[in-house]
Formats: structure tokens, C-alpha cells, sequence
């Protein structure tokens, strides 16, 4: 640590040596899990991911001044962040489809949790659907369209990653409807 620091004196303020000694101190750290949002972040990249990350960590601690050095660990970190773009599973609630309704009609969720809708209990009479009436903006409502089917076996699940309020009906049945709130 001596010898890193005079080897990087020349080039520096001494208001900046603080900064420095305190990003190379906690450039190792940022490739522990703590200092990103959940472990499980971390764990989902590959060897090779964790490996090059360490790298750009350690090409970060080199840049000067020190708000470049952080701006690129925190640049880094995001883009491992992304790569590893595991979200801790959440929860699934059964949603069963019957003739003519959802229940239970009115789910409270939080994001990553999921809804499995199952017509095990729609009888293979009539044909029910789910279809996303409305929900929050930049959610699309391909993203959440089942297929229109008697068959008792079929399930549709999705994974609710953004918050707000989702109204679903069946567009043959416009009063079966149910609602999702998501919440963070
Ligand atoms: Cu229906």
C-alpha cells in the first residue's frame, strides 16, 4: 500500500490523496456482493464476468481525479449489475380462471413477484383469455396475453417487473375482470 501510494504521489493534490486512499481501499470491496443490491447479483454472473469486472474495478482505481474513478466503478458496477440481471425470485399466486371471473379478483404484489393463471377450473366449456386492459406506462399489453382456450391444462404465468396498477379482463367476457397492484 506504501509503495502504491508513492507511486501514484507525483500526479496528485493533497486533498486528493484522501480520496484516493479511500477509493483503493474500497475498490476491492465493490466485487463482494455488499455493495450491490442483493447478493444473489453478484452469484449470477459467470467466473469470467467476476474475473473482468475485478479487472475494470482495478483499471477504475487508476483514474484521476477520483470523481472519474468513481463515476467508472459505479459505471462498471451498473453494467455488471445488468449482465447479471438476476432478480431475487419473488413470489407466485395462483390466479384461477373461471366461468365468469378471476379469483381471487384483486392480488397484491411486489415486483418480481409473479402470476400463474390456471384454467384448471374453467369446466372445457367456454373459452376465457387474459388480457392487460390497461397498466402503468411502458408496459406492453403483448407482454401480458394469453391464449383464448377451454383447455383445463393450460397456464400462463408472467413476472410483474414494474410497479402500478394492472387491469386484466377476459376480452370475451368484458366484466371478468381483476386487478394486480404491484408494489416495490
Ligand atoms: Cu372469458
Amino acid at each position: 500500500m506504501k509503495s502504491l501510494l508513492k507511486k501514484r504521489l507525483p500526479g496528485i493534490l493533497a486533498a486528493g490523496l484522501v480520496a484516493l486512499a479511500v477509493g483503493a481501499a474500497s475498490a476491492p470491496a465493490s466485487a463482494s456482493p455488499s455493495e450491490n443490491s442483493g447478493g444473489a447479483t453478484v452469484s449470477a454472473l459467470t467466473t469470467a464476468q467476476v474475473k473482468a469486472k475485478a479487472k475494470a474495478l482495478r483499471a477504475c482505481a487508476k483514474k484521476r481525479p477520483a470523481s472519474r474513478a468513481r463515476a467508472c466503478r459505479a459505471q462498471v458496477n451498473r453494467k455488471y449489475q445488468l449482465l447479471a440481471n438476476k432478480p431475487p425470485p419473488g413470489r407466485t399466486i395462483t390466479v384461477n380462471l373461471g366461468d365468469d371471473f378471476f379469483a381471487p379478483a384483486l392480488v397484491d404484489l411486489k415486483v418480481n413477484d409473479a402470476i400463474n393463471w390456471s384454467w384448471a377450473d374453467v369446466g372445457g366449456f367456454e373459452a376465457h383469455n387474459v388480457t392487460l386492459d390497461n397498466g402503468p406506462i411502458g408496459v406492453s399489453r403483448i407482454d401480458f396475453a394469453s391464449q383464448t382456450t377451454t383447455a383445463p391444462s393450460y397456464r400462463f404465468k408472467r413476472t410483474f417487473t414494474k410497479p402500478g396498477t394492472y387491469n386484466f379482463v377476459c376480452s370475451l367476457h368484458f366484466t371478468m375482470t381483476m386487478t394486480a397492484n404491484v408494489t416495490r
